[in-house]
């Protein structure tokens, strides 16, 4: 639904609870509304997922790293309420695998299904994906497929354009947890599917261990998957496999922000390590577990990606923040989360 206009200024409906209508003022609104960010992105495109979409949780897309300084009036104020992240402070890394104090989650494999780390990545000096052109794109995919089918060892693999994915084998990878499907209506109403399937694509190794998406919700999703509950793997493939590209590619950063991602929730680390893990009974007490959920600050998804249904009593559990906390700390709280969810459903197992 279209949110109509009142002199310009959003008319947002009441039961709408976005970040968006909490801090667009009428006063920022008058301050931003002729601002252009530096590849010429308004405030009307900044904030139009979040207007078509009232249910929106947050409701911006920026267009370019720029955007977050341009509209920082409006972008600072979400950014501090969604991660807790003031405007001075500065997001600090760590990628180093032996700093993790994880254990063997499921030491039985009777709980954990997979285990996915992934990571956000853009390149600097060229739009976001809500403003790229289809010449940028179409250039962006054609570099970093060059980039990635030099990897070596385990990390080398094949890049596949989207346009070039037979329908059965599209429906396949994506069943199978591997690839991409079209952008949703927020996604949509942030002109990320403009000239949707061209210059999208997948890279990935023969043992789809390890997966690069290239030009969907970021220009880069940087991808370590495997079947069980070793995290440590998982995130050392992930970090061997970054270490490889910034010899190559220059990824947007920023001291404040970290990663720049095009979704404000995915700044910083712009990491999420979830597993899908089985909590049949969990899950039945949605009480319970929004309890662990908040306790701990991981995110309760179903297992077909964002806003989609559990099946089977399998939840995908990740860690919730993501900036002004390295990616170690983000592994090691999804881990928590998940150890205290699989506590839960043992104790809910053996009241029967
Ligand atoms: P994101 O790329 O932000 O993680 P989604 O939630 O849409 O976005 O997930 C993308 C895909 O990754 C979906 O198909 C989802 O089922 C799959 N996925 C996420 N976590 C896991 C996991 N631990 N094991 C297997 N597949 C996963
Ligand atoms: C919202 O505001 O609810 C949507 N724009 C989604 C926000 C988080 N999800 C995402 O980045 N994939």
């Amino acid at each position: 639904m279209l949110v109509k206009n009142n002199n310009g200024y959003p008319n947002f409906p009441k039961n709408c609870r976005s970040l968006l209508k909490k801090y667009l003022t009428r006063e920022i609104f008058g301050k931003l509304v002729k601002v252009h960010s530096e590849s010429g992105y308004s405030l009307n495109q900044l904030i139009n997922s979040g207007l078509e979409n009232p249910d929106s949780a947050v409701g911006v897309y920026p267009g370019d790293q720029d955007s977050y300084t341009a509209f920082a009036l409006l972008l600072d104020k979400i950014i501090a309420d969604y991660h807790g992240h003031k405007n001075d402070a500065r997001h600090f890394g760590n990628l180093n695998p032996a700093d993790l104090k994880t254990t063997d989650l499921d030491p039985k494999h009777e709980y954990i299904v997979s285990t996915r780390i992934r990571v956000a990545r853009n390149l600097a000096n060229i739009p976001l994906g809500p403003n790229i052109s289809s010449h940028q794109r179409n250039q962006l995919e054609k570099d970093v497929a060059g980039v990635l089918t030099q990897l070596p060892g385990e990390l080398s693999g094949k890049y596949y354009p989207l346009e070039k994915i037979d329908e059965s084998t599209r429906q396949q990878l994506i069943k199978d947890h591997f690839l991409f499907k079209q952008g949703d209506r927020f996604l949509q109403a942030a002109g990320l599917n403009r000239d949707w399937p061209h210059g999208r694509g997948i890279y990935h190794n023969s043992a789809k261990t390890f997966l690069v998406w290239i030009n969907e919700e970021d220009h880069l999703r940087i991808i370590s998957m495997q079947a069980g509950g070793d995290i440590k793997t998982t995130f050392s493939r992930l970090t061997k496999a970054l270490g490889i590209l910034e010899k190559d590619l220059q990824f947007a950063y920023s001291d404040h922000l970290g990663y720049i991602s095009s979704c404000p929730t995915n700044l910083g680390t712009a990491m999420r390590a979830s597993v899908h893990v089985k909590l049949p009974r969990l899950g039945k007490n949605q009480k319970e577990f929004e309890i662990i959920a908040n306790k701990f600050e991981v995110q309760i998804r179903g297992i077909d990606g964002e806003h989609s249904d559990s099946r089977s009593g399998v939840y995908d559990i990740s860690n919730r923040r993501r900036l002004g906390i390295s990616e170690v700390e983000c592994i090691q709280s999804m881990h928590e989360g998940v150890l205290a969810c699989i506590e839960k459903e043992k104790s809910l197992d053996s009241l029967i």
